[in-house]
């Protein structure tokens, strides 16, 4: 599971990205600032079944916080794209296969119209942010065609009963199923030999591909920016079709930061924190700014929000919590509840079993849901929260 984030030069990736991991990418006031991907871990955040269980949870992977479980997630920050990047214009756009893999996409965006398309800066408000919404999806869709184009050669001597089959090899990174990529041609339906498809349809399939593969929410950044919270609302009434979540990267990496260093208590994603300790006028002046300005305007700060929701509504995620130990739920060396993990919604035992270790699902027997005590067969499916023992030979 791994999460791109993109966007026009200079709207806040790396902030966003820094906010989310702790990492340390770099970041400024001008474009291209990033060109190297920075890889990092995120976390999305689940309630952790300890208190029901009553029992104190001690995790290996990830962390747990006021009943909070944050679950480990990839994420990718790339440099930024500009209009026709496709056809080369800034860094092009060859970057973006570094994040093939991704599941999911947050389109970062300056919503304060201080940065324009080529992260040039212009002053607040100067810009409409409604023309980077666009540009970014035709960049997406571009680069999925480019990626199709170099498939479509191939096709030359195949039927059209064969091309899904073909091209689901050809561009297998996307991670495309055979079978949507089959639902995508008979939707676009055009009579004609698929190997003779003009550009239009080309374009056409690459947006349905897009959908799937790269579905995208929009992060719309520096909503601590006065004038960001009527630009946030036009976009909104622009486009109702897209997800549009208010976002302050700056805030919220301020925020971890704070609660790194023991300055005050805040659990990523909530709308409140407390200050600990005695600190400076200036800083606390710039504590209460983000909770008057931004906690209280918006309910948080934003960025936790938007990769729940790209996990959970946009990508369907669910968390399971395997076990070894069903008395004491915990592993062998009893850590309860050590481990969560994130599987595609729909997912089985067996599944689950195959994401902790091949071994272990070679050698699946059957499992226990841990909650009910019930034994469950290997096709069960799992729910969110479902804390599971698996029965291996
Ligand atoms: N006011 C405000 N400024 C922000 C916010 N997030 C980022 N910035 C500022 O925006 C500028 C660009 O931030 P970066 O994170 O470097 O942007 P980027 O999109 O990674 O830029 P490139 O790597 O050059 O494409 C920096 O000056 C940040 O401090 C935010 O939430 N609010
Ligand atoms: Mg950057």
């Amino acid at each position: 599971m791994e999460i791109g984030i993109v966007g026009a030069p200079n709207s806040g990736k790396s902030t966003f990205f820094n906010a989310l991991t702790l990492c340390n990418a770099e970041t400024g006031n001008r474009p291209f600032v990033t060109i190297k991907p920075n890889q990092g871990v995120a976390y999305v955040k689940v309630k952790c079944p300890h208190s029901e269980i009553g029992q104190k949870c001690s995790p290996v992977h990830g962390y747990c916080k006021n009943g909070w479980r944050f679950v480990p997630i990839k994420v990718w920050d790339v440099a930024g794209l500009v209009p026709d990047a496709w056809q080369g214009k800034g860094l092009g756009n060859q970057f973006l296969n570094d994040i093939m893999v991704a599941d999911g996409l947050i389109h970062v965006l300056d919503a304060s119209g201080s940065t324009d398309t080529h992260g040039n800066v212009v002053g607040v408000g100067k810009f409409n942010p409604e023309e980077t919404v666009i540009f970014l999806k035709k960049e997406m869709q571009y680069w999925i065609k480019g990626i199709i184009d170099r498939a479509w050669p191939n096709l030359r001597h195949v039927k059209n009963e064969l091309a899904a089959s073909v091209l689901a090899k050809q561009i297998s990174g996307l991670g495309i199923s055979e079978d949507y990529i089959k639902k995508c041609l008979i939707e676009i339906n055009s009579g004609q030999r698929i190997c003779d498809w003009n550009e239009e349809l080309k374009l056409e399939f690459a947006e349905l591909l897009r959908q799937k593969s790269k579905p995208m929410i929009i992060a719309a950044n520096k909503a601590d920016i006065k004038e960001s919270e009527e630009n946030i609302r036009k976009l909104k009434e622009k486009f109702p079709d897209e997800t549009i979540m208010p976002v302050s990267a700056e805030a919220e990496l301020a925020l971890r930061k704070a609660s790194e260093q023991g300055i005050i208590e805040y659990v990523p994603g909530e709308s409140e924190f407390k200050i600990l300790k005695e600190i400076p006028e200036k800083q606390k002046a710039a504590l209460e700014f983000i909770r008057e300005n931004i906690l209280k305007r918006f309910g948080g700060t934003g960025v936790q929000q938007v990769l729940n929701k790209v996990a959970f509504d946009v990508l369907g995620m669910i968390v399971v919590f395997p076990v070894e130990d069903q008395a004491k739920l915990s592993d062998s060396k009893g850590n309860v509840l050590p481990d969560a993990m994130l599987l595609k919604k729909g997912s089985t035992a067996i599944e689950l079993a195959y994401k902790v270790h091949t071994s272990i699902g070679n050698s699946f027997v059957a499992a226990i849901n841990c909650k009910t005590g019930q034994k469950i067969g290997k096709d069960t499916e799992l729910k969110s929260g479902d804390i599971v023992k698996i029965i291996a030979r």
